[in-house]
């Protein structure tokens, strides 16, 4: 299981809408069949673990890291899969909470003489598949904030300079993290700032199905944005309030954006559990937020970040510098977002400390 689990790691950030699965078929102590699943959700984790083992399935346990489906999708079942390859016993380690599966892959497995068992690294297992659970539960993606800042919390001078506060190895290290994301969200102040083209440059990462978003609710992105520019070769979404003229839209849609209207707050703002509802309708499992300050605001403020990724560079700018996070309207101490801290790693001369939502 501890192997299917690191296969399943694999298809983290690009196996969206579906859940990143692992599979590994075990015949007589000996591997012959690993699988996971697939750029784009298909084909399952079950089904390439056992084109890879062939014949070598029949009497072979499988140890998959969620319930293998029962419905008809692109292609038939993975229960069905198994069951003709002749496995002999199925190893999951949670079920999946899809309302067409949910317990009907385990009982069809069953029903057919497997032996089934359930919760073998279940912990692991929750813990990788957090992104679908919440969409499949809640209808929202897992939010991840990252931050980077220098030690007193600033991303910018007075002056707007903020090319670079972090080292090399801390923006290498920010294109692998968005490797792991279905999307990559930012608001328009950062387009206009640091005009970012939001990629993973990573050679072998590049290709991932990453879906880059920018939220604006005021349609302040030029169209010579270099998002704008790239839409055509990665998917890019503009998240905006009702109300545009049509002719102010039609450079973003002609450049091949996607345009979507989204609820404003009275402030003006987008409203953000809206626009995280449209990210999860659309199949975003796990979103990165990658500023700026009044997004990571936002996102605070209603409670919706269960990740912070904070990288700090050793500097400092004084309370002139532009601040990581707008204002949160906090009075009371009691009323403070809280994190733990999950790990903190150094990169290069900078410190990436993660934390997740008490
Ligand atoms: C598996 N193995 O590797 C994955 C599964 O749209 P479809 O037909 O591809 O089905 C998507 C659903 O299949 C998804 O919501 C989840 O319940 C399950 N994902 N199941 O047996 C896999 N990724
Ligand atoms: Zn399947």
């Amino acid at each position: 299981m501890r192997a299917a689990l690191l296969l399943a790691r694999r298809g983290l950030g690009n196996a969206w809408p579906n859940p990143a699965v692992g599979c590994v078929l075990v015949q007589e102590g000996r591997v012959v069949g690993r699988g996971w699943t697939q750029p784009g959700g298909r084909p399952h984790a079950e089904t390439e673990a056992l084109r890879h083992a062939g014949p070598l399935a029949r009497g072979a346990t499988a140890y998959v890291t969620l319930e293998p489906c029962s419905h008809h999708g692109r292609t038939p079942p993975c229960c069905d899969a198994l069951i003709a390859a002749g496995v002999a016993r199925v190893v999951v380690a949670m079920r999946d909470p899809d309302p067409r599966v949910d317990g009907r892959g385990l009982n069809r497995l069953r029903d057919a003489g497997i032996a089934v068992e359930e919760g073998l690294g279940e912990a692991e297992a929750r813990a990788m598949q957090k992104g679908f659970l919440r969409r499949i539960g809640e209808g929202l993606p897992l939010v991840t904030l990252k931050l980077a800042s220098t030690l007193d919390g600033r991303i910018a001078t007075s002056s707007g300079e903020s090319r670079w506060i972090t080292g090399p190895e801390s923006r290498r290290a920010v294109h692998a993290m968005r490797a792991r994301h279905d999307a990559i969200l930012v608001g328009s102040g950062t387009v206009l700032a640091d005009d970012p083209d939001l990629s993973c440059r990573i050679p072998g990462m590049e290709r991932v199905p990453m879906l880059r978003v920018v939220a604006d609710a005021r349609l302040r992105t030029p169209a010579s944005a270099r998002v704008v520019r790239t839409a055509r070769s990665i998917p890019t979404w503009l998240l905006t309030g009702a109300g545009h003229r049509p002719a102010a839209l039609a450079p973003f849609i002609e450049a091949g954006v996607e345009v979507a209207a989204i609820r404003r707050a009275p402030g003006g703002g987008l409203l953000p559990r809206p626009m995280l509802s449209a990210l999860a309708a659309r199949g975003v499992t796990r979103l990165l937020v990658e500023g700026g300050a009044g997004l990571a605001a936002a996102l605070l403020r209603a409670g919706l970040v269960d990740r912070i990724a904070w990288f700090h560079a050793p500097g400092a700018m004084g309370a002139e510098g532009l601040p990581a996070v707008g204002p949160l309207g906090l009075v009371r101490l009691g009323h403070m977002p809280r994190f733990r801290r999950l790990r903190s790693l150094t990169v290069g001369q900078d410190v990436l400390t993660e934390f997740e939502r008490e």
